[in-house]
């Protein structure tokens, strides 16, 4: 996810899926939402596996998230990010998996998400909140 340095969790998951016989392609740590839209027009994804860390990031989260749908490629999400009990994707309104195992276990999740109702969170002050908070210098 954008902003998010913490590769080693998704690192881990791309390798169980990949033992489990699926094609992933690890595309790292603090991917932008930009570059991400302009790779899945490039290559036929079947799905995106975002992951996050710091609940500090959801807002990033929420646009990316929303930035997928748009371009038709379903999405599930991991990490601790989004809470013990993934509590915080439920509210963004995205599957998520505990680990890599349940994430292939319910493969339908993928198909069966509605968008979030949380329109009047696109606003710029919203999403400039964790960018303030993570550099003091700025205003
Ligand atoms: C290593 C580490 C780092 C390394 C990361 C190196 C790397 N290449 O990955 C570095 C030094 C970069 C780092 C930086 C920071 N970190 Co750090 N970091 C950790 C640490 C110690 C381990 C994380 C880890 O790899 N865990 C092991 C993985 C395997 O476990 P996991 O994350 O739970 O993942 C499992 C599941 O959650 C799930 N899963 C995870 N992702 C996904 C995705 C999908 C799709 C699915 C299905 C499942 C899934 O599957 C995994 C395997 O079972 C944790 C503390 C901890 N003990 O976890 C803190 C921690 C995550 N970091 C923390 C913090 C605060 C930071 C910093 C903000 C510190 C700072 N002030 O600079 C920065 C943020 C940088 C950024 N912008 O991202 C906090 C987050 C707290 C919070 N609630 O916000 C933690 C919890 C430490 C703490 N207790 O305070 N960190």
């Amino acid at each position: 996810m954008d902003g998010e340095w913490h590769a080693l969790p998704a690192r881990l998951v791309a390798e169980v899926l990949r033992l489990r016989g699926w094609q992933v392609t690890f595309l790292g740590a603090s991917v932008p939402a930009a570059h991400m839209v302009s790779y899945l027009h490039r290559y036929d994804a079947y799905a995106v596996a975002l992951a996050c860390a710091l609940p500090l990031r959801l807002p990033h989260a929420h646009r990316m998230i929303e930035a997928y749908r748009r371009a038709d490629v379903p999405v599930v999400v991991g990490g601790r990010g989004f809470g013990d009990d993934g509590r915080w994707a439920r509210r963004l309104g995205v599957p998520w998996a505990p680990d890599a195992a349940d994430l292939v276990a319910d493969e339908r999740a993928l198909h069966a998400v509605p968008p979030a109702r949380l329109d009047h969170l696109a606003d710029d002050e919203y999403a400039s909140v964790p960018d303030q908070l993570s550099d003091p210098e700025s205003e």
